[in-house]
Order: C-alpha cells, then sequence, then structure tokens
C-alpha cells in the first residue's frame, strides 16, 4: 500500500506549520489533522492528591468542537490548544491553579487511515504540555508523558481501528505539579498554621523567574505513517573550502526488508548528491553553507534531503518518504573562539521567553513572526532558550534565517539539594535525550545548554554536571555543551566540565543597585576571574535593568528608560575591550518583558525587555540596535544595501 504524501489540512491553512513535521521523523510524508480540545479538573490520579474538577473544550480553527456531551462531570470551559489555560478566563483560580486539569476532545477519522492490509499506523503527537500528561483515545491510556517542552507522541491504531466510523474520543490529563525532582524542579508547601490559612492551603514554590503557565502549549495533530515507515534520521556535515560530506543514519522500523536511497537537492531543486543504505556519506562539491545572519550574503542557506524507503510487508509494498532540512556547517571551540565554518563567531543577541498576553507560552504564529522581525531589526544573529526548549516552529525559523541558537534545556532553579540526586540525574539526562532528538538535525543550533543558574556551588553539582554534560555530549558529539552559571568563579562545581563558560551577572542591578559606576571594575575582574581559572571563551549570558516603559529621569535612577539605557553602555565599554580577546558572545536579558509570579520586586512582571510584552520598544532597544549593527558592519559579509528600514526578507 502506498501512503501519498500529503499535508492536507494543516498546510493549507498554515504555511510554515509544515515544518513542524520535518523536525519530527516519524511524522512526515504523511496526512495530518490538528485537533481542537475540551478541559476539565478531574477525579484523583495515584500519587497527586484529590483534585477539584474543570473541564475545557479544544478550540481551533481546523475543526468545529464536537458536542459538549463527551465530558460528564464537572462544569466545561472552552479552552484554546494551543495556549495556556491561564489567562483565558477572569477566574483567578484558574489563573494560579495547580493541579489536575483535563482536556477532551472527540474526532472522526477518515475511513482510509483505518482499513487496509497493513492498515496504516496512526499516530497521535503532542507538540508539548505541562507538565505531567496522560492521554487516552476511547478510554485506553496511549501515552504518558513527564515534563513540558519537548514533544511526544503515541502510536494508537490498535485502539482506532477496531470501530472505523466511530468518534475518536482523545482525553488528556494535565497536572503542572512541579516536585524537586522534575525540571524544573518547584515544590509543594502546605500552609499548616489554620488561623493563618483556610484548611489544605498550599502553594507551589519555584525558584524560577517566569510564571508558571500551563497547557497544551503546541499543536496537537494526528498523523498516518505506513505500517514500515522511517523513524528516525541523523544528519552531521563536515567541510573544506570546495567539499563538504553530510553523513546520514537511518533507521527504519516495522520492517527488516526494506530499501533506502536519499538525495540530496540545492535551493534550486538541483539533485546535489545521491546515497542509498541506512548509512553513509554524501559529497557535495563547491557546497553552499549554512552561515548565520549579518555573516554571509546569504545566511541560513538550507538543503533538502530527501529519503525514500520502501519495505515489502506481508505482500505488500510500503513506501514512505521524509524531507529534511540540511544546512552544511561546522562548529568549533577554541580556548578563546568560538568558529563557525572555521571563522570567528560573535554572538550579540538575546534571551527570549516564550511568552504573550492571553495566551501564556501557547504558540503564536504572529508573535513568532513578529519576534524574528524584531531580531533582524535589531541586528541579532542568536539568541538563548531560556529557559526551556522553544517550539519547533521557532527552531525551524532559525534554521531559515540564520539565527544561531543555544538550545537550553528545562534545568532552570535546580536548587534544593535533593535535585542534585539520582533520581533528578535520570530524569535530566532523559530529557537531554529528548531534546537532542528532536533538534539533533538543526544548523541553527550551535551549543547545548543544560540548565541554568543552577546551585552549582554545591558538592553534588560536580557528579551531576559532569553526567549530564558527558551524556549529551555523547548523545551528540558535533556540538559543544554548556550550562549558564552565577555561580563565583572559584565555587562553581560544574564549569570545569563546560566547552563555553557562560555567565549571568546583574552589576548595579541586584548588587550594588544604583551605582553604575561599579560596572566597568566588576565587570572587568568577573572575566579575567574567569579566564584566568578555565582559560575557555566566555560568554555574557545575562545582564540588563528593568525598566517601566514610559519612567524617565536625568540622572538615570532604577527603573527608567535612561537607566536601563546607561547600565547597557557600562556593560559595552567591558565588552569592547574583552571582545577582542576572549569574550566570545554578549545576550541581553531580555528580549522581551514577560510575566513573572507576583512579587515586591515584580511590576506585572519582570520588565528587563528591550521591548515591551507588546513587542514596542524600550529606549534601550535602540542603543542596542546602533551595536549590534556596529558590530555586525565589522565584518565585512553584510548582506548588500542595508538601510534601517529593510526588512531583510529572504
Ligand atoms: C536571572 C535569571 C532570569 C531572571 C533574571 C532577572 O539571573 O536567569 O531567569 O529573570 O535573572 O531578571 O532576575
Amino acid at each position: 500500500m502506498n501512503i501519498p504524501q500529503q499535508w492536507s489540512l494543516i498546510s493549507d491553512s498554515l504555511n510554515s506549520t509544515k515544518s513542524v513535521f520535518n523536525s519530527c521523523p516519524g511524522a512526515a510524508s504523511r496526512e495530518n489533522f490538528l485537533l481542537c480540545w475540551e478541559c476539565c479538573q478531574s477525579p484523583s490520579l495515584p500519587g497527586w492528591g484529590t483534585p477539584p474538577v474543570v473541564k475545557f473544550l479544544f478550540l481551533n480553527s481546523l475543526f468545529l468542537p464536537f458536542p459538549r456531551n463527551s465530558c460528564q462531570t464537572g462544569p466545561v470551559i472552552d479552552m484554546p490548544v494551543p495556549a495556556s489555560f491561564n489567562d483565558i478566563t477572569q477566574d483567578p483560580s484558574l489563573e494560579n491553579y495547580i493541579g489536575w486539569v483535563w482536556y477532551e476532545k472527540e474526532v472522526l477519522l477518515p475511513l482510509r487511515w483505518l482499513q487496509g492490509d497493513p492498515a496504516p499506523r496512526v499516530v497521535l503527537r503532542f507538540g508539548s504540555a505541562h507538565y505531567y500528561s496522560i492521554v487516552w483515545v476511547n478510554g485506553v491510556q496511549v501515552v504518558e508523558h513527564e515534563g513540558g517542552h519537548l514533544p511526544f507522541e503515541a502510536d494508537i491504531s490498535s485502539v482506532v481501528q477496531g470501530s472505523p466510523g466511530s468518534l475518536c474520543r482523545i482525553t488528556v490529563a494535565l497536572n503542572n505539579t512541579l516536585t524537586p525532582h522534575t525540571l524544573p524542579p518547584g515544590s509543594i508547601q502546605y500552609m499548616a498554621d489554620k488561623s493563618r490559612y483556610p484548611k489544605n492551603y498550599f502553594v507551589q514554590n519555584t525558584k524560577f523567574d517566569f510564571f508558571n503557565y500551563a497547557g497544551i502549549h503546541r499543536p496537537v495533530v494526528l498523523y498516518t505513517t505506513p505500517a514500515a515507515y522511517i523513524d528516525d534520521i541523523t544528519v552531521t556535515t563536515t567541510s573544506s573550502d570546495s567539499v563538504a560530506m553530510v553523513q546520514y543514519q537511518v533507521s527504519v522500523v516495522g520492517s527488516t526488508a526494506n530499501s533506502l536511497s536519499l538525495s540530496l537537492r540545492d535551493q534550486e531543486g538541483k539533485v546535489v548528491a545521491t546515497g542509498d543504505g541506512p548509512v553513509g556519506e554524501l559529497k557535495v562539491l563547491n557546497p553552499n553553507l549554512w552561515w548565520p545572519y549579518l555573516m554571509h550574503e546569504n545566511p541560513g542557506y538550507l538543503y533538502s534531503l530527501e529519503v525514500r524507503m520502501q519495505a515489502q510487508l506481508g505482500g505488500a509494498l510500503l513506501e514512505d518518504v521524509y524531507t529534511l532540512p540540511v544546512g552544511i556547517r561546522t562548529v568549533h571551540v577554541t580556548s578563546s573562539q568560538f568558529l563557525i565554518n572555521g571563522r570567528p563567531f560573535y554572538f550579540h543577541g538575546v534571551n527570549k521567553h516564550e511568552d504573550a498576553d492571553i495566551r501564556g507560552k501557547g504558540l503564536d504564529w504572529p508573535l513568532i513572526v513578529k519576534d524574528f522581525n524584531l531580531l533582524r531589526w535589531l541586528g541579532a544573529n542568536s539568541f538563548r532558550t531560556s529557559h526551556y526548549p522553544y517550539a519547533e516552529e521557532i527552531m525551524d525559523l532559525c534554521d531559515a534565517y540564520g539565527i544561531a541558537v543555544i538550545d537550553e534545556s528545562p534545568g532552570v532553579g535546580i536548587k534544593l539539594p535533593e535535585s542534585f540526586g539520582n533520581r533528578s540525574l535520570q530524569h535530566h539526562l532523559a530529557v537531554m535525550e529528548e531534546l537532542v532528538r528532536r533538534d539533533k538535525n538543526r544548523p541553527s543550533v550551535v551549543m547545548w545548554s543544560v540548565a541554568n543558574e543552577p546551585a552549582s556551588e554545591l558538592p553534588p553539582a560536580a557528579h551531576y554536571f559532569k553526567t549530564v554534560i558527558a551524556h549529551t555530549k555523547a548523545l551528540d558529539p558535533s556540538r559543544p555543551v554548556t550550562f549558564v552559571t552565577d555561580a563565583n568563579y572559584a565555587l562553581d562545581h560544574g564549569a570545569p566540565y563546560v566547552d563555553v563558560i557562560c555567565v549571568n551577572s546583574y552589576f548595579s542591578w541586584y548588587h550594588d543597585p544604583g551605582h553604575l559606576e561599579v560596572i566597568p571594575l566588576q565587570l572587568t575582574a568577573q572575566f579575567e576571574n574567569w579566564y584566568k581559572t578555565y582559560q575557555k571563551p566566555i560568554i555574557q549570558s545575562e545582564y540588563g535593568a528593568d525598566s517601566v516603559p514610559g519612567l524617565h529621569s536625568d540622572p538615570p535612577m532604577m527603573f527608567t528608560e535612561e537607566y536601563q539605557q546607561a547600565l547597557l553602555r557600562e556593560y559595552h565599554s567591558v565588552l569592547d575591550k574583552k571582545r577582542k580577546e576572549y569574550v566570545i558572545g554578549e545576550l541581553i536579558w531580555n528580549f522581551a518583558d514577560f510575566m513573572t509570579n507576583q512579587g515586591t520586586t515584580r511590576v506585572l512582571g519582570n520588565k528587563k525587555g528591550i521591548f515591551t510584552r507588546q513587542r514596542q520598544p524600550k529606549a534601550a532597544a535602540f542603543v542596542l540596535r546602533d551595536r549590534y549593527w556596529k558590530i555586525a558592519n565589522e565584518s565585512s559579509c553584510l548582506p548588500p544595501a542595508i538601510t534601517s528600514h529593510s526588512l531583510f526578507l529572504k
């Protein structure tokens, strides 16, 4: 049986959504449906206490929701997917809700998905859901997944193929409770003092500085593959002046009697190399290398690798086809440089968050595209996915536009001693496996970051980070690995294992607030101490100041736009000296204002954005823009005719 290559509904309505399948071997060249949902809080599930009950109805533009009779109990709330549930209603208890919620949706699958000999494989895939998910189809549990920010899926063929023509009910139980062993970690604190708190009152404590949004944050799709299919592809590249080699490895599931053929096309559609078999090398003469934005006049060059599998199964000939974008580039780290294609690369970029009004961490195409336009306006060539893996749709655009990415795991706020134990470690290793499997073929990913600001001064951090970093390197020997530290250089137990030192500091903000004059001395000492100790290149991975847009003072005072500008300029004067030596990058904290827990230091969230949460520039954005373009102009490889109004559309 031959399953035709089709993007069906999804590609008709959302052009760039199609690329999500390209990054998910096992999910491409097949038919796909987006789903709409219903959600509810639930009866109790083992180990998680007795929660209240809320139901959501999945909504999205491709399917009208089915009648609401599928949820038998409790109130039902209309709930868009993808979106966080927190800010959708006017109910503060849902905004701050901790515990189980249930989503439910019924869909009618095409008959051709349910019949045939052999019948196709039907897969249900979630781009991400926060944090712990259990999924049932027609009441049968099909998958359980721990952790947000990363995809998971289930083969639901055997469940749906028994009853063609009847509705298929998809039920998801989601729990956003964090424990010392989840990533990120957290803890539940019961307030026992009955004179101050109601009965069973509890709060969730976390050690990270962003609002802990929850819900089904990324698209949910149903897709099919043949019964024998391409399960995974790994591509690495090497190059010299005029020749590049693309090494590949393809794994097939469902058949041992199969043949594989590969062809690599350039952007004009011309086949530049062919190969066959599960392992091999493609030779590309005069390759167009993948270059970061502003490092070359044609950044983000992607070839297209088509992998075609044919297999005999039960007398039928099955064919599966997968198309993977491939960027040819190399990454190397020396004691003072970060080299892309053998040339020194300086990260002039940002830290971001997945965060927006109303939708929280839910995927939002207009916001994503706006952000890329702002990055290019700014002259930013890179970002760090602080503090968790971003949506595949975002990563696809990084590949295509040439934005270099430090791809960070959700290892943020690892502070408690028990979060360095074996249980946490094993989970962290599993998360790195999921992340590397998802993003390993992306040319934009130039380094892995396994954590942000852990308590790396604690002695168990040595074994913990040695193990996590070694594991990540074993999974992907082609990229450097780091974690981001704010520990003292002399006390950090994880730093010996990283390839690049990434250090966060907030001089004249959290330390010596209001005293801009201390920055040159303190920042110079920071760099010199780290370099003297490790002789590794350094990235200033965070620095910044809050500013409330429209608040002004001269001389500059904290929280004004002038203070944010002045602090940045003080940092820049030191960075300009040290980038001639061993400092290889600077990433502002933060690209845009974002929501946090409420607290005495947060005014409707963190205001260290150079853009507001609604993406309007503050004065600091112009400081940074002048700087980034000046740095970019130092290289001779800019795209021609850069003007302040160009959009740099490819
Ligand atoms: C940090 C954290 C980041 C915070 C930032 C701040 O060091 O890595 O998550 O948001 O400081 O603004 O306090």
